[in-house]
């Protein structure tokens, strides 16, 4: 479903008074504007295909109607968030939930919706059906060569279906680790594992990356063969200049010190990816920036402040991703949701000023690096956002445009109460 360019239009004159009124106001407080609009204008997240059906926990699911039956669905679904908030132009597959049958089509239909294909995801924690070797016991890691190399494999199919696309990374999560003491032998499980991604490496195209994502736990629950920031970036160091650790914001012990994880990782020139969601007990998935959205805004403060240290480039040097799934919601409405936490905290990021933060910190005032910290997080960056994401097309209120036009009921309509997206 497409929304009329008119409607949006409609809808934006309606708030216009308002919005002008709270734009003047901040443009008077703040430096930069017209630099800030363009950075905001040109940062883009990438949606993951598996997020547009109703979550599922172990214990059930309870679908809202209208999910995308297939791709071609699922990438209509993102060009429709994108066309609300222009922030969204970018969609993460997950093979084999989404194989395109057809990848000139695809490739066409999401440029159709001003769509590229960020970084290809590959599954080795589930069985498939007609798979020869089980995975019960670990993928990479597998004590079993022909478990290993069925792995492998796979992971050199998502990198040709990625190539067929224009993707130009693939992000291999593991859930490889083992549940009981004495299970695995560690170093053996390592060992397997580095000599599994090497094969994996050698495949990759000239310009691509390898994300080597992290996890504490689950669904291994006493060790986890890649199982923190240290860990991924043994790996990402040992298999050379194109591999790089991808932190998810779920990924880690409680009350770890993200933002410093990002800053190391990006003074070592190996944070390549980034996985947004928020959680308050383990990797919960929720909508980013409901829970924590001060630590959100710490993690953002130290990307732009890592990454303009080195010169990079804010949209295109980090892949950018939502990794974030759950049951309540409707998910169209939770990813609208999580881009807008997103380009707030982005955008407070980019008002933090370092010049003075840098002076605070070289007189050993702690109190006033807190203050221009806090300066920032505290200012309403809400118009701002909306200004940018208008001046691109955008919506002036995405969210509020989505239930006026009544698309879940379209949706329902056109795909039925009953559909279920592939996926967790
Ligand atoms: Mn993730």
């Amino acid at each position: 479903m497409k929304i009329e360019q008119y409607k949006i239009q409609e809808h934006n004159q309606a708030g216009m008074a308002a919005q002008q009124r709270a734009f003047d106001y901040l443009s008077g407080e703040i430096k930069n504007v017209p630099e800030i609009l363009q950075q905001l204008m040109a940062f883009q997240v990438g949606i993951p295909s598996w997020a547009l059906g109703t979550g599922g926990t172990r214990f059930g699911r309870f679908p809202g109607g209208g999910e995308p039956r297939n791709l071609e669905e699922k990438i209509e679904d993102i060009g429709l968030i994108h066309q609300l908030n222009q922030s969204s132009g970018a969609i993460s597959l997950h093979i084999p939930w989404d194989i395109p049958s057809n990848p000139t089509h695809i490739k066409t239909m999401a440029a159709q919706h001003g769509l590229r294909f960020d970084a290809m995801n590959s599954n080795t924690f589930q069985d498939q059906p007609g798979q020869e070797h089980s995975y019960k016991f670990g993928s990479l890691q597998h004590v079993n060569k022909d478990v290993r190399k069925q792995a492998i494999e796979h992971n050199i199919e998502v990198i040709r279906h990625g190539i067929e696309l224009g993707s130009e990374a693939l992000t291999v999560w593991l859930s490889d680790g083992s549940c009981f003491p004495g299970q695995l032998n560690f170093r053996h499980a390592f060992q397997n594992t580095l000599e599994g991604l090497r094969e994996i490496y050698a495949a990759l195209p000239d310009h691509w990356k390898i994300f080597v994502e992290y996890k504490a736990a689950e669904p291994n629950f006493y060790s986890t063969t890649v199982g923190d920031w240290g860990q991924s970036l043994l790996y990402a160091n040992k298999l050379g200049p194109k591999a790089y650790t991808l932190v998810d914001l779920g990924h880690h012990l409680p009350n770890a010190n993200i933002e410093q994880i990002v800053s190391l990782l990006l003074m070592e020139g190996k944070l390549g990816g980034f996985h947004f969601n928020d959680s308050k007990y383990g990797d919960d998935d929720l909508t980013v920036g409901s829970i924590k959205p001060y630590q959100l805004f710490l993690i953002f403060n130290e990307l732009v402040e890592g990454m303009d240290a080195r010169g990079m480039n804010h949209t295109t040097d980090l892949g950018w991703m939502i990794d974030a799934s759950h049951n309540v919601k409707d998910p169209l409405e939770d990813l609208l949701q999580s881009v807008e936490a997103i380009m707030i905290t982005y955008a407070q990021a980019l008002l933090v000023d370092r010049k003075k933060l840098l002076a605070a910190q070289q007189n050993n005032d702690v109190v006033t690096a807190q203050e221009i910290l806090q300066q920032a997080f505290r200012t309403d960056v809400r118009s701002l956002v909306a200004a940018a994401r208008m001046q691109s097309g955008g919506a002036l209120n995405p969210l509020a445009l989505y239930r006026s036009e009544k698309v879940r009921e379209h949706l329902i309509r056109e795909r039925g109460a009953k559909t279920m997206a592939t996926g967790l």
